[in-house]
Order: structure tokens, then C-alpha cells, then sequence
């Protein structure tokens, strides 16, 4: 009877569906997307950090409010992926307490600190252009709520990625100050973007499987390859520098190939020993915190307009 389901399933998968909530799945399929959205909505939260930390100091109004509605934008994405979980049976708050207790991944990318305005430049370019490659190849998942979220998060994604493109490019028409900044931001953060397509395929264990059901449509060493060769292009375009003296152009293939990579400092980092893990977690901790009457007050609303929805209806 299992083997029958499990065909079934395979075949559907095969045939290019989409499952959906209610629809019968292997439980090694549901434990992964739990896995993978959780992890990724906590990256999103989590990753509202680094910026968050330039709204009060962003050097103009219009950028200002750009940053505000683009942090904003991550906290809705959050949301959204926290939802998509809860579709496969999760619970939303034993998931944010693994968070707040370190126990759960997020993305390795958002341990570094943003030392200057021009780190707000370059996580806009380098880390929503990588997070648009991911999930641009996500938004084809087979799992339908996490595809159909993929499609608006990409939309926003695009002007994230455009605003810090924009920043970057006016560093870099600025004074000889303003482009070394922005060369230092790239250099800081062009490695861990590098990592945040996850380790080498051979040395993934998950990928076989999210492979197998199409939860993921091409492998980490894949999408890495693809972000290298559009970005490497725009920073030169910049006429900035990438901090890997073994970069170059290999004509037979088309790609851009990098040195290597030290996956050391990216296992160190999603294990907890990064720059700012601990911070970053304090700062998770320290938001529930103070956001606990507002929890509070949004439920007792919810239990008094459901109690009058009820009344209303019996009376009708
Ligand atoms: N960071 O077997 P694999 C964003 C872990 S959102 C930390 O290859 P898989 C938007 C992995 O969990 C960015 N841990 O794993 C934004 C696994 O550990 P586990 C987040 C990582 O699933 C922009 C172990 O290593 N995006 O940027 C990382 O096949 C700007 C072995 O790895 C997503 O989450 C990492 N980078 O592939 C927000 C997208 N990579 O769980 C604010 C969805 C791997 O077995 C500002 N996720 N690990 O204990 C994915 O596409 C995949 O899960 C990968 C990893 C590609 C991240």
C-alpha cells in the first residue's frame, strides 16, 4: 500500500505537479520542506539585521526610505514562509523557539557585520542577486505553497537586488574614498555569498534527496557557477576587483572560475562560532521579548472576534 502511494507520488512528480498540502506525501518529503522553509524563513528575519542597522544612518531621505521598505519587505517574507511551513503541519512557535535557543539554521550570510553605508550596497547586490538565483530555481519546486511563495518574493528580491546595484554604482562614480569603501565591502562580502549556495555538491547530503522530488531543480555547485558569471561581469563594469587572485575566464566553458573556496570558516559559521551569531540571536531574543504584548493583544482580539462571529451567527 505504501509502495503504491509513494509510485504514485513519484509519478506525479515525474509528470510535473505540483503536491499540495492535503495531498499524500512520504514523510522524508515533509521533514526536508520543514527543514529547508524553516530554515529559510528564519534567514529572512535574521537577515533583517544587518541592514536594519543603517536605517537610522542612511545618508539620505530617499535611501532611507528605500532601506526601510526593503527590510520591511524581508520581515513579510518571513511571514509568508512561516505560513508555507505551517501547511505541512509544523507549529510556527516551537519553530521560532528552536531560533531563539540556536538550535536551528539560518543562512551563514547574515553572521558578518555591515561596517560601512557601502555594505548596504553590496548585500542588496551580492546577497538578494544569490538569493534571486536560489529561488528563481526554487519558484519551480514541486511543493505548490512554497513555489507560488517563491514567484512574489522573487518580484521583491529584484528590487532589492536594483537599489543596492544603484548605491554601489554611485559609490563608484564618487571620490577616490567613496570607491574604496565600496571595493572593502565587496571584498568582505563576496565569499560568504559565496557560500550561501551551501557546501560543495559533494559534500552535501540533503541535495540527492531534494533532487530526487524536485524540491530543489539544480544543485548548489550549479547555481553558484550561474550567480559567478552574472556578477563577475558587474563589478568589473564597476571597474572593482574580486579578492581572488585566481580568478579567470575559461573560454571552452563560458565560466567564470574562482579559487578556492574555505569551507572551514562556512561550517564554523553555521555552527554558531561566526562574527555576529551571537548578536544576531540576542537581537532575536531580545525583539520576542518586547514583542510579547503585542502577541498577546493580537490573540486576545482573534478570541473576541471569533466569540463574536459565533454570537452573530447563532442570533441569525
Ligand atoms: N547557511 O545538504 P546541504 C535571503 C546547511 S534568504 C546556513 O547542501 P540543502 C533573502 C544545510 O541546512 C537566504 N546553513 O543543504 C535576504 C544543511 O544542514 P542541515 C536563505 C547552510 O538544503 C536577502 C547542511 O548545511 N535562503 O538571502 C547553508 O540541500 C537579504 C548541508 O547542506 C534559503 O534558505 C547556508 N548558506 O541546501 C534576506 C533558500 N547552506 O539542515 C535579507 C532555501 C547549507 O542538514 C537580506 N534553501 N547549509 O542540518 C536552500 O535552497 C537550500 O536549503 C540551501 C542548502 C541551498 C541553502
Amino acid at each position: 500500500m505504501m509502495d503504491q502511494h509513494l509510485h504514485a507520488f513519484e509519478a506525479r512528480i515525474a509528470a510535473g505537479e505540483k503536491i499540495e498540502p492535503r495531498d499524500w506525501m512520504p514523510e522524508r518529503y515533509r521533514q526536508q520542506l520543514i527543514r529547508m522553509i524553516s530554515q529559510h524563513a528564519h534567514s529572512e528575519i535574521v537577515g533583517m539585521l544587518p541592514e536594519g542597522n543603517w536605517i537610522t544612518r542612511a545618508p539620505t531621505l530617499r535611501r532611507k526610505m528605500a532601506l526601510l521598505a526593503k527590510v520591511q519587505d524581508e520581515a513579510g517574507h518571513g511571514l509568508y514562509l512561516y505560513s508555507a511551513v505551517e501547511t505541512l503541519g509544523a507549529d510556527r512557535e516551537a519553530l521560532i523557539q528552536d531560533l531563539l535557543a540556536g538550535k536551528a539554521k539560518y543562512s551563514n550570510v547574515f553572521n558578518y557585520p555591515t561596517l560601512t553605508w557601502a555594505d548596504v550596497g553590496v548585500i542588496g547586490w551580492f546577497v538578494d542577486g544569490a538569493a534571486i538565483v536560489n529561488q528563481t530555481m526554487l519558484a519551480k519546486s514541486s511543493y505548490g505553497p512554497y513555489a507560488r511563495a517563491m514567484i512574489r518574493i522573487c518580484k521583491e528580491e529584484a528590487f532589492h537586488k536594483r537599489q543596492g546595484y544603484e548605491i554601489c554604482v554611485t559609490l563608484a562614480q564618487g571620490t577616490p574614498a567613496q570607491r574604496q569603501m565600496l571595493q572593502d565591502a565587496i571584498n568582505r562580502w563576496w565569499w560568504p555569498t559565496l557560500m550561501m549556495f551551501g557546501p560543495p555538491d559533494d559534500q552535501s547530503p540533503n541535495s540527492a534527496e531534494l533532487l530526487r522530488w524536485k524540491i530543489k531543480r539544480k544543485t548548489n555547485d550549479e547555481l553558484r557557477q550561474h550567480f559567478i558569471n552574472i556578477t563577475v561581469p558587474q563589478v568589473l563594469a564597476l571597474g572593482m576587483t574580486l579578492p581572488d587572485p585566481q580568478l579567470r575566464y575559461d573560454e571552452a566553458t563560458g565560466n567564470w572560475c574562482i579559487g578556492p573556496i574555505d569551507w572551514d570558516e562556512f561550517w564554523r559559521v553555521i555552527r554558531g562560532y561566526g562574527p555576529c551569531n551571537r548578536e544576531r540571536l540576542e537581537a532575536r531574543r531580545a525583539a520576542y521579548a518586547e514583542g510579547a504584548w503585542v502577541r498577546a493583544a493580537a490573540q486576545a482580539y482573534a478570541r473576541k472576534y471569533a466569540t463574536r462571529q459565533t454570537t452573530t451567527v447563532s442570533h441569525a
